[in-house]
């Protein structure tokens, strides 16, 4: 799926900003027509933001149900003659749309984008309405999985709340911008590019699909001067660029593919993209980016804020990228869910490389923080075939619109699974063999550290296995150094059952800013900086390990408990965005270890 965008062939109205705002306490939005009548009494709520830290109202902050957003709008005369679509960059986590009363679009799924052609619906020159109904709730058949539920208080009033095993606040509401926007009637409707090259020579495999037969299709390509270096004849086919400029973590070279749509020699359509040139493979135990071994320095990240939650915010955006480069970040994982487009294309300028996660988080018999025995969830009434499907849905939706990212380099599939229950192996074992129909970049999966190893029933089917590890935190409590010899041990035994690369996709520890002790105790600022260094000295030992993303890049908001303190607080930096020490102590050493950091060359199964 393309993204909005204007061209000299397109034109589009953003619809960010203040719409009409009303929580339906009472289940009576459907029963009085409101998508047709409209909202009465409602509050103004901003777009894209989620609705629950806007007001001061606790009943708003907790709701669980559906949120009713309605906008009017007069669009030109002169769209008449277009295909015109409405598309939400996403919105949680189920949404319906009706322009005029006339539902136009149903989308389940809050991480990416929906779109709908509304030429029969929507009056050019003239006003029209449009309702938005977005509903949080989660069942073990959604990503990600979750249960609402009635409940009671002693005085027999019933509020509905909501069961989650991950530990993010279930921030609801229109996320992502929303647009109205034109196209020609014959459009381009998806480009595919996928790139290689042989020494000097960039290769670009090329496929552009119209909504109908095109006349002629050409392509040009130009180079960040702007000077055309390529061009192309036809839907399909294969570009070669003399001495290519290769996409390259931190030092990212993007070229402008332009696709152009003719009819009787006329322009139609065109739609301009910029892409990447680079390889991404898994050999020999290692990830190799551009045939040169990569070491992922970085973070699992949120897309969190005070006030706006999970709205999309350039500001924040940009600032962050601005703080991955001067901590010698590398690369993140966009946990637990694919991010905004415009991070994408952020990381695609800045040379960040991107793990990009399906919403597949708390598949779990637990909640997370989760200690003790795991409940069995791969069960017929819980994670089942219906679960099955929509998690091979979402991937698809997830890979249909990132695939043309050059900073994206893996396909997370799953956060936290409970993969050491017998019916995780055939699950995943479908999941990854539909995955791999789909795109050829290396699949992750990452496990809990309640996942002993050799337990996991399913690292045979990926490439790349993350650990999530926190001995010293929620084991070994306080004690850093028994916690690191449990971890070294851990590792080991990982990878002589698995034989695959390992990723440490999180380890970190709860940090309250500005808390100090010496000698160290937990939270204190020391702890977080002793614990990482730690981690450190161990992965420096084992090459079987790939790369390390600490748990979290900034504090975040998660649902109330008595193991949070307003919020999960194992940033590097602080919510608003400013270093713990630790951040200082992370720029020192990423400073000193190279992109293609490699510990010894190792064959096969030996360290
Ligand atoms: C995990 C989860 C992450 C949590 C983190 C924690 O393993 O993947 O979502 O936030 O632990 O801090 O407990």
């Amino acid at each position: 799926m393309l993204y909005p965008k204007i061209t000299c062939s397109r034109y589009l109205v953003n619809l960010s900003g203040v719409w009409n705002f009303k929580a339906d306490y009472e289940e009576e939005g459907y029963k009085n027509l409101w998508y047709k009548n409209g909202l009465k009494d409602y509050e103004l709520m901003a777009v894209p933001a989620s609705f629950n830290d806007i007001t001061v109202d606790a009943r708003l902050r907790d709701f669980v149900g559906d949120v009713w957003y309605e906008k009017k709008i007069v669009i030109s005369k002169h769209w008449q003659e277009e295909n015109v679509f409405i598309r939400v960059g996403s919105a949680s986590h189920n949404s319906k749309i009706w322009i005029n009363g006339i539902l136009v679009k149903e989308h389940i799924g809050g991480f990416l984008p929906f779109e709908s052609n509304v030429n029969n619906e929507i009056k050019s020159g003239e006003e029209n309405h449009i309702v938005i109904c977005v509903n949080n709730e989660l069942t073990w058949q959604t990503l990600p999985p979750g249960e609402s539920y009635y409940f009671e208080d002693v005085e027999g009033n019933k509020k509905k709340k909501l069961k989650q095993q991950h530990d993010f606040f279930n921030y609801g509401g229109i996320h992502r911008p929303v647009y109205l926007y034109s196209t020609p009637k014959t459009y381009i409707e998806d480009i595919i590019v996928k790139t290689d090259f042989e020494e000097n020579l960039g290769i670009i495999h090329y496929e552009v699909i119209a909504n109908e037969i095109a006349e002629e299709i050409k392509i040009e390509v130009f180079d960040e001067e702007n000077q055309l270096v390529a061009d192309s004849i036809g839907a399909s086919g294969k570009i070669e660029i003399n001495n290519v400029k290769l996409w390259k973590p931190n030092n990212a070279y993007l070229y402008e593919f332009v696709a152009n749509i003719y009819s009787n020699l006329k322009l139609i359509d065109q739609y301009n993209l910029n892409i990447g040139i680079r390889k991404v493979q898994v050999v020999d135990g290692q990830f190799l980016i551009n045939n040169e071994p990569f070491y992922f320095k970085g973070f699992g990240k949120h897309e969190d804020m005070d006030v706006k939650g999970k709205g999309l915010d350039d500001a924040i955006n940009i600032r962050d990228f601005n703080l991955l480069k001067w901590i010698n970040a590398n690369s993140f994982r966009t946990s637990h869910y694919p991010y905004a487009e415009e991070v994408l294309d952020l990381a695609d300028r800045y040379g960040v490389v991107i793990i990009g996660e399906v919403p597949a988080v708390g598949m779990l018999g637990k909640a997370v923080p989760a200690v003790g025995e795991l409940d069995g969830v791969f069960t017929e009434n819980k994670i089942n075939n219906e679960t099955l499907k929509e998690h091979i849905r979402v991937t698809r939706e997830m890979i249909a619109r990132d695939k043309n990212h050059p900073s994206v380099v893996m396909w997370s599939l799953a956060n936290e699974a409970s993969v050491m229950e017998p019916n995780a192996e055939p699950y995943f074992q479908k999941l990854v063999e539909e995955t791999r129909k789909m795109d050829d970049r290396p699949l992750l999966n990452v496990n809990l550290m309640l996942i002993e190893p050799g337990k996991c029933k399913v690292s045979k089917f990926f490439d790349v296995i993350g650990l999530n590890l926190y001995f010293g935190w929620y084991s070994e409590r306080g004690d850093i150094d028994s916690g690191k010899k449990r971890l070294i041990k851990w590792l080991r035994d990982c990878y002589k059952a698995d034989k695959k690369p390992i990723l440490l996709a999180e380890y970190g520890v709860d940090t309250v800013a500005g808390l100090h002790k010496e000698p160290a105790i937990m939270f204190s600022e020391e702890f977080q900086v002793q614990f990482l260094k730690a981690y450190h000295e161990i992965f420096d030992q084992l090459p079987f390990v790939i790369g390390e993303h600490v748990w979290n890049f900034a504090d975040f908001m998660t649902g109330q408990d008595i193991v949070r303190v307003d919020g999960n607080k194992k940033g590097v930096f602080t919510r608003q965005r400013q270093p713990k020490m630790a951040a200082h102590y992370l720029r020192e050493r990423w400073g000193n270890v190279e992109n293609t950091y490699t510990k010894q060359l190792y064959v096969g199964g030996e360290e």
